[in-house]
């Protein structure tokens, strides 16, 4: 009786959750958020957590806990618009899923099973934040974070060495598992440059000194290799730096792979500063160069977006996160973003809107006297006598 009342209750409830609509909400019009996340925990298909055979599992109880979905890469796919998110479990291992919607704002759904990665060396103990980037070679690579205990600290148990795992693949189903990348530096955040540079593969990159601080490294960081086969980061140079007192003075890393318009490659990052309630992670944006994508030609001050509402509550407050983004033929642009390592919601835009932002906005005057006289400037445009 129990099993079956829950059966019908969960499967219903389920079901609501996955065709529920979603809608767009007006806001500064440089994008629009919208009302529900793409993504949450309860999205996990029901026979990933729940054994539903009522003789081992009377009561049907959820066996295996589902604690949240965020993080995603994104790639259109034929008509498809398919995230490969970040989901993360009651034992705090996260793994990825491919889950795909017809619109790119509802609808998704998880495939069969979850992401099977092949390990390379010493298994992972986490692994999250996959970059995709569909490279002008043919593949599809997905970058992402592998962390494992820091072996030189075997006392410390919350010592890590975060590197860059790489993978490629043709399917989104079937992925190689290639050498993760060689620094000297611990290495999150890293991502693709779509197309070749001087012949070579272009990583943004985030050298630190240690797990969490940046140290003397920090910055997103710019570096060329020969092969993604095995990658050995040498001569980085930083094209994004940190400052004092920004949305970005403790660190900052690339989001998604930038998108190709024809001002310039339009960048989405994030930036880290710390205050009394812990470390803040807002998002940004950039432009750099289609002659040399390395050199920025305009970034507006401040962040583009930050935690709004239900936003800020979640497993790592105060956090705002996207590494996925698709952008349509028609300019239409979908921003996956994440909230506070909890849920993944969706935000639109389009190119144009993008661009015009990152090319009409002040820069960072990097003191309150500046940022005053932009506002008297802007009332005496706004009101000519
Ligand atoms: C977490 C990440 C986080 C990193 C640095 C990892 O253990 O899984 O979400 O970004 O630590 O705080
Ligand atoms: C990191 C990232 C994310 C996460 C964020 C906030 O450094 O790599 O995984 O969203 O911290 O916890």
């Amino acid at each position: 009786m129990i099993f079956e009342h829950r059966l019908a209750m969960l499967s219903e409830r389920h079901e609501e959750l996955l065709k529920r609509q979603n809608r767009a909400i007006e806001g500064n019009g440089v994008y629009e958020r919208w009302r529900f996340p793409v993504l949450t925990a309860e999205h996990v298909p029901l026979d990933w957590r729940y054994d539903l055979n009522p003789e081992s599992n009377p009561y049907l109880m959820e066996r295996i806990g589902i604690h949240a979905v965020f993080n995603a890469g994104a790639i259109k796919w034929g008509d498809k618009y398919v995230v490969v998110a970040r989901v993360e479990g009651a034992d705090r291992k996260s793994f990825f899923a491919v889950a795909e919607s017809p619109n790119g704002v509802d609808n998704f759904r998880f495939s069969d099973k979850p992401v099977v990665m092949p390990e390379w060396g010493e298994p992972a103990t986490n692994i999250y934040d996959m970059r995709l980037t569909a490279h002008e070679d043919g593949w599809i690579y997905g970058i992402f974070c592998v962390e494992r205990h820091d072996p030189s600290a075997p006392d410390d148990l919350s010592a890590a060495v975060a590197s860059a795992g790489v993978a490629r693949t043709r399917d989104l189903v079937n992925w190689d598992r290639l050498p993760d990348m060689i620094s000297e530096s611990h290495q999150r955040n890293v991502v693709l440059h779509p197309e070749f540079v001087d012949g070579k593969y272009a990583l943004y990159t985030r050298p630190q000194d240690g797990f969490i601080e940046a140290g003397k490294g920090g910055g997103i960081g710019w570096a060329l290799v020969d092969s993604m086969e095995n990658v050995v980061i040498k001569d980085e140079k930083i094209i994004n730096g940190k400052n004092y007192h920004t949305i970005m003075e403790l660190k900052n890393g690339e989001g998604p792979a930038p998108i190709k318009t024809d001002k310039g490659w339009l960048h989405l990052a994030h930036g880290v500063r710390g205050c009394a309630s812990g470390l803040r992670y807002v998002l940004y944006m950039y432009m750099t160069s289609l002659k040399d994508p390395s050199r920025v030609i305009a970034q507006p001050a401040g962040f583009f977006m930050a935690p709004e509402g239900d936003e800020f509550i979640g497993d790592v407050m105060n956090v705002l996160f996207s590494n996925g983004w698709i952008a349509d033929p028609d300019g239409k642009v979908f921003i996956y973003y994440a909230s506070s390592d909890y849920r993944l919601h969706v935000a639109t835009s389009t190119v144009d809107r993008l661009v015009d932002y990152c090319l009409h906005t002040n820069p960072d005057g990097l003191r309150t006297g500046a940022s005053v006289e932009n506002i008297l400037k802007l009332i005496e445009l706004n009101n000519p006598s």
